[in-house]
């Protein structure tokens, strides 16, 4: 197995994933762009696993496709349709609405055709970015996990986005709730493992 990532992005999530697991695999770091790359996933965008001759893309589905293969670690619902309601409401929500408030920050020249329009386009982002962390602010008083009493999925994907946080004008560290929910989750071994192997932490 393969993973495609490059660091500190949205592949983190199944780098953690696969860390829990105990899953045995290869992290190939790319560059973007890299035309050698578009070989492979021609969207260009990471994460992306190889397996068996297949391509797994799209975080979300990679995500459940994982926690799906491996039942016994209880990473998505409990199979009632409320608990997989619960895992799939807070998927969407953070890579249907949080990761994509990020775009405008990271690649501004995408949203505008003005020349001086890059400032205005990250700021838009980041107004946006803010609207969801007050809500997951919100929704992580008192508690530890984001999905349910358990770690899963949900927790895995939102690590790098809180990460690309204190990037920010407004910071993280704005947010305590998510602060702390974030410096609990990098103690985490696996977490530890996965930022190692990407290069963030030594
Ligand atoms: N819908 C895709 C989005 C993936 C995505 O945008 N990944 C970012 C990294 S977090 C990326 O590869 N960006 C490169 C680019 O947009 O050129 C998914 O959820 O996997």
């Amino acid at each position: 197995m393969k993973l495609y990532y490059f660091p500190g992005s949205c592949a983190l999530a199944p780098h953690i994933v696969l860390e829990w697991l105990g899953a045995e695999f290869e992290p190939v770091r790319i560059v973007k762009g890299d035309p050698e790359y578009l070989k492979v996933n021609p969207l260009g965008v990471v994460p992306a696993i190889e397996q068996g001759g297949k391509l797994y893309t799209q975080a979300d589905a990679i995500l459940h496709w994982l926690a799906a293969s491996n039942p016994d670690a209880n990473l998505a619902g409990d199979g009632t349709p409320d608990s997989e309601y619960e895992i799939n409401n807070w998927m969407a929500f953070l890579t249907g609405d949080l990761h994509p408030a990020f775009f405008p920050f990271f690649n501004p020249q995408r949203y505008t055709v003005e020349p001086d329009g890059i400032d205005d386009a990250k700021d838009a982002g980041q107004a946006l970015v803010a609207k969801y962390f007050d809500h997951l602010e919100k929704h992580l008083d008192g508690r530890e996990f984001i999905a349910g009493n358990r770690r899963s999925i949900v927790d895995a994907y939102a690590i790098p986005m809180l990460r690309w946080g204190r990037l920010l004008t407004r910071p993280l560290k704005e947010y305590p709730n998510l602060s702390a929910y974030l410096e609990r989750w990098e103690q985490n071994d696996g977490v530890r493992r996965a930022m190692k192997e990407q290069g963030l932490i030594k």
